[in-house]
């Protein structure tokens, strides 16, 4: 059985931020249609593959996709025309030899991506499979059952994904005791209910960050939030420690200084990778932390094994910007016992098959597996939950509001297409 290419067509969209990006339209020879959007990073790391953007000031400040739509349409489309959309990898590997540097500069990791993932549904669709049981077939993912990935959800945010709130990017909720899917999705988001309510009485407001977690102006310490989130898992019937935990999303890329100094501005310290080690390690001690990502930067290659040897046994010690979804950093990340876990992002690296690559590499070697939203633009594609799932991975990270308003203007431009207005 084939399925063929026939034709594939890009358009520009909004993003959950307003910031324009990528949807692409695959159509197969027996009329399926694949549909997906990508999304971009607000602090993305220096490694992953680019996002191509118009750069002309006149249009949505430089940050149009014209000349992706453009890409994808003129340059990538016909080139796949009559390839079997059934055969992801023959396919992916067709769109990396387009532009085989790591970071596709000049093809963009977002137009291969958008292909890659919107050729992966039109097959799904056509088989008559969901999509999660179609990646798992494509791949010949063998998990023998399917094990539901827990929700980690952004309840705190600050660093560049908010103004004027903790150096650290992200405070999440995660799952210790799991309760079923359904029940799991419910605690974590109970707690970021009752969290508005802890941070109106300690006289915070609770405007929303880039992923729709409270951004507190004004929060007096990085090590504030956690206090406040174990009060909102308590006033909502959970646990800390036995029923919910607090992951960390530090991004510490974004403060780590040139000298390798990392700047806690908020806390008015400036520490040194192994101060910083201590830092999480006393933390970890008196709140209930299971796992931390990017606790140090993309470079600061020395002390990751340190904080992975100190740390490993207890919690989740996560690369993102550190490995950047590709299998040469995390290759070298696993070699030098740095993580034991990893964050997946599509986007990071820019074709599905590369993706899946980086997953099963980390699997091999007994790593954990986070699939993850963006924080600088998000879409209301749902494909990561579907690559989860096929994954096992053990969570999703997503924040926990926001995107349904966007979707409408994306249907008005839509329409417009359609009725040519
Ligand atoms: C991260 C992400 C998502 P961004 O650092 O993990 O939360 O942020 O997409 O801005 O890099
Ligand atoms: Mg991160």
């Amino acid at each position: 059985m084939k399925a063929a290419i026939k034709d594939v067509r890009a358009r520009e969209i909004l993003s959950t931020s307003a910031q324009p990006t990528l949807e692409t339209v695959v159509k197969l020879e027996d009329g399926t249609v694949g549909v997906a959007s990508v999304p971009y990073g607000t602090s993305a790391g220096k490694y992953e593959a680019v996002t191509l953007v118009d750069g002309d000031p006149k249009r949505y400040k430089g940050k149009g996709m014209l000349k992706a739509v453009n890409k994808v349409s003129k340059v990538i489309g016909p080139g796949v025309i009559g390839m079997d959309a059934l055969d992801q990898q023959a396919l992916d590997e067709h769109l990396v030899s387009l532009d085989p540097s790591p970071q596709r500069e000049e093809i963009g990791g977002n137009c291969i991506l958008s292909v890659s993932l919107a050729s992966a549904r039109a097959a799904a669709i056509s088989k008559g499979l969901p999509l999660y049981r179609h990646i798992r077939e494509s791949f010949d993912i063998k998990h023998s059952e399917y094990v539901l990935p827990r929700p980690m959800v952004v309840v705190i945010e600050g660093g560049r994904h908010a103004d004027n709130s903790t150096d650290l990017q992200e405070y999440l909720v995660g799952i210790i005791k799991d309760r079923g899917g359904r029940e799991n999705v419910r605690a974590a988001m109970e707690v970021y209910m009752y969290l508005k309510g802890v941070l109106k009485a300690q006289g915070y407001n609770t405007n929303v960050g880039t992923e729709g977690a409270y951004a507190p102006t004004a929060i007096k310490s990085n090590e504030e939030p956690l206090i406040h989130i174990e009060q909102a898992m308590k006033d909502a019937g959970y646990a800390p420690g036995e029923d919910l935990g607090i992951a960390m999303d530090p991004a510490a890329s974004e403060f780590c200084e040139e000298d390798g100094t990392y700047n806690l501005a908020r806390d008015g310290k400036k520490l040194s990778s192994d101060e910083m080690i201590s830092y999480y390690a006393d933390l970890v001690e008196r709140y209930s932390i299971y796992s931390i990502e990017d606790g140090l930067g993309e470079d600061d290659w020395k002390a990751w094994p340190v904080m992975n040897e100190k740390m490993g046994q207890r919690i989740v010690v996560m690369g993102d910007d550190l490995t950047v979804t590709n299998v040469e950093r995390l290759q070298k990340a696993i070699d030098l016992k740095a993580i034991n876990a990893i964050l997946i992002k599509p986007n990071q690296v820019g074709t599905l098959s590369e993706t899946v690559a980086a997953i099963q590499l980390a699997q091999a070697n007994g790593l954990k597996i986070t699939v993850s939203h963006r924080g600088g633009g998000e879409t209301t594609d749902t494909l990561i939950i579907d690559l989860a799932v096929a994954a096992n991975a053990q969570s999703v990270k997503v924040g926990p509001s926001r995107g349904e308003r966007v979707v409408k203007y994306n249907r008005l431009m839509e329409r417009a297409d359609e009725l040519g207005l």
